[in-house]
């Protein structure tokens, strides 16, 4: 009988030999995707895939095919979903490091695409990864109508606003200049990073056909997630090196952001995401699937590095 340490490390090597396989899928998917560098206007599409291709984890639309699969979807009817949350999350990356937003010159280990490129070109790949994200799903001709438009509308409500990404950044944006309350900051989250996550796990049972108390119980996993993806964020934001990370860490203390562990210490922190994580776990056990992986997905996560 193996030891729960050792448990723990073949799960870990299943899921780096599982995340690796579909990264590889996802980014292959992408690459046929997206307009070739010497297309018109190839400043715009060369800054698409500086973005794109810049070494992300994958860690969305890597979600979605995993609660896809969980649910008895094949990985090739969930890949062009999974691609479309990756744009999604890409634009938003780039748009937030542009000097309007946090104003940064690193990210995914590279200089952003403002400082790469310049400033309109970043915010028209932004611009442009998010219509082909849309485009995307309309035009996958292995998914019915009726799923395109229940894709559709997932990702627009979980990006947009008034409840998806950009109402986060905007609550986050206008609460720089002032103290925030740990209920105030746990809202702007859900919003700024956990409503994209929610949408990965939903939109991954949707294409599985879950049923209705299933996609109530994933989105709850996915909401748990998305929180634990926060604030083990904010703990790297202030342990973590640049190397590791790829970004420049230290940016929320220098800029007095309310965090989690600006909020309650960096101990507190670390206990309020174990919490998080065993929340996350719990509501797997109500789910009557193989959820092994995604139980796997939320140790990952709770572990990470960068
Ligand atoms: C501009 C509408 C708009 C929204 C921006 C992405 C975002 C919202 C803000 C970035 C600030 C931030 C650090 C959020 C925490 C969560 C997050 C999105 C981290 C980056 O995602 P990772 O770690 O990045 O998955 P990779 O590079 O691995 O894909």
């Amino acid at each position: 009988m193996k030891t729960s340490s050792e448990l723990s490390l073949t799960l870990a090597f299943d899921l780096e030999g599982f995340f690796n396989e579909r990264q590889a899928l996802i980014d292959g998917e992408l690459d046929r995707l997206l307009p070739g560098e010497s297309v018109e206007p190839v400043s715009v599409h060369k800054a698409i895939r500086w973005s794109v291709f810049a070494g992300g984890k994958r860690f969305r639309p890597i979600l979605m095919l995993t609660t896809g699969e969980a649910f008895g979807a094949s990985p090739g009817v969930l890949l062009a979903t999974a691609c479309a949350l990756e744009m999604i999350h890409t634009y938003s990356l780039i748009h937030d490091d542009l000097p309007s937003m946090d104003d940064d010159e690193l990210r995914r280990g590279r200089p952003t695409c403002h400082i790469r490129f310049d400033e309109a070109t970043a915010i028209l790949a932004g611009d442009a990864l998010q219509t082909l994200a849309f485009q995307t799903i309309a035009e996958e001709s292995l998914l019915s109508a009726e799923k395109r438009v229940l894709l559709v509308s997932e990702l627009g409500h979980a990006a947009g606003t008034p409840g998806g990404m950009v109402a986060g950044q905007a609550r986050d944006l206008e609460a720089e200049s002032r103290a925030v309350t740990s209920r105030e900051l746990e809202g702007i989250h859900r919003l700024k990073t956990a409503a994209l996550i929610i949408a990965a796990a939903r939109c991954g049972a949707i294409i599985a056909e879950a049923t209705d108390p299933e996609l109530e119980a994933v989105g709850r996993y996915a909401a748990q997630l998305g929180l634990l993806f926060q604030i083990t964020d904010d703990l790297l934001d202030i342990t973590a090196t640049v190397e590791t990370l790829g970004k420049t860490p230290g940016k929320d203390a220098r800029a007095q952001k309310a965090t989690y562990p600006s909020l309650y210490g960096i101990e507190t922190a670390r206990q309020r995401a174990d919490l998080v994580h065993q929340e996350a776990c719990a509501v797997l056990k109500q789910i009557d699937r193989p959820t092994k992986r995604l139980r796997a997905i939320a140790d990952f996560i709770l572990r990470r590095k960068a």
